[in-house]
């Protein structure tokens, strides 16, 4: 069991995340790690630009961590005992490549409300300071939205290239991970990356986001799995799970998914970016 502890969950009630926590092996991490990289290799582009959201729909091995029973105790103690999944976002840096993410808020563009829901950011492969993990200023999730400018600008892994003015960069908060190990985030901690400076791609799988079954989506339309418990609430379409790797509707379906996240990221936006 990894409920989490009260020290944990004062963490993440004054800072807004909680960090580290171990879930898996190295040597899990590594199988995971070749699993995506075997999809990169036989389908090229899967897992690019829109593709990068919801490879656990294709992928067994990202289906295991999503449902990992660790992961799912210690977000059971941030929203409760009924807990569904309603996307994960691949955020890989590769090398040489000018990958970053700008200072944002999660819960601005995504449409998920009321807040109860959190989103774990698993190490595929370690992520350090070198290699650009994520950064969290402390405490900002108590103060609800703040005004985003939408850059669109180049190198910014994110839709809109969405961006918190004045977020004071020196007093972030580094997330180191080793890989195998994950981060909890709230809805509304401002939190970003810089660029991967290592010779090594840095790889976070992060389910983007486990949600309580109260929670709606309130900008278009969200299909969920059930996590763990009961949904009395069916605002959602339950979809099923991989039974093998890249089988031909799994891929159809992630299609559709991320063609309705297309529709809410950019709900109200007259440019769209390369996400
Ligand atoms: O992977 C990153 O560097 C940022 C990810 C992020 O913004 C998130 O998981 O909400």
């Amino acid at each position: 069991m990894s409920y989490l502890s009260s020290n944990q969950l004062k963490q993440y009630r004054d800072e807004g995340f909680v960090s580290p926590i171990n879930i898996f092996s190295k040597e899990k991490a590594k199988e995971i790690r070749n699993e995506i990289e075997l999809i990169e290799n036989r389908i090229p582009g899967e897992l690019e630009k829109s593709g990068r959201y919801n490879a656990h729909l294709i992928s067994p091995l990202l289906d295991e961590v999503t449902h990992n029973s660790k992961i799912l105790d210690a977000v059971q103690s941030l929203i409760g005992e009924n807990i569904l999944v309603c996307g994960t976002t691949l955020f890989i840096k590769n090398p040489n490549e000018k990958g970053f993410v700008s200072y944002h808020q999660d819960a601005k563009y995504i449409g998920l409300e009321p807040h109860n829901w959190v989103t774990a950011w698993v190490a595929i492969t370690d992520s350090n300071e070198k290699n650009g993990c994520m950064r969290m200023w402390s405490g900002s999730h108590k103060d609800n939205l703040k005004e985003h400018d939408q850059k669109f600008n180049e190198g910014n892994l994110l839709t809109r290239g969405q961006t918190v003015k004045n977020v004071p960069k020196d007093e972030t908060t580094p997330l180191v991970l080793e890989a195998g190990q994950m981060s909890l985030h709230h809805p509304t901690v401002v939190h970003g990356s810089e660029l991967n400076k290592s010779n090594d791609r840095r790889i976070g799988f992060v389910i983007q986001s486990y949600i309580g079954t109260n929670v709606k989506q309130v900008l278009g339309k969200n299909s969920v799995q059930l996590a763990r418990g009961v949904d009395k609430f069916n605002y959602h379409e339950m979809i099923g799970r991989p039974q093998n790797l890249l089988d031909t509707q799994d891929i159809k379906l992630k299609k559709q998914e991320n063609d309705n996240l297309q529709e809410i990221f950019y709900k109200g936006s007259d440019k769209k970016g390369k996400f």
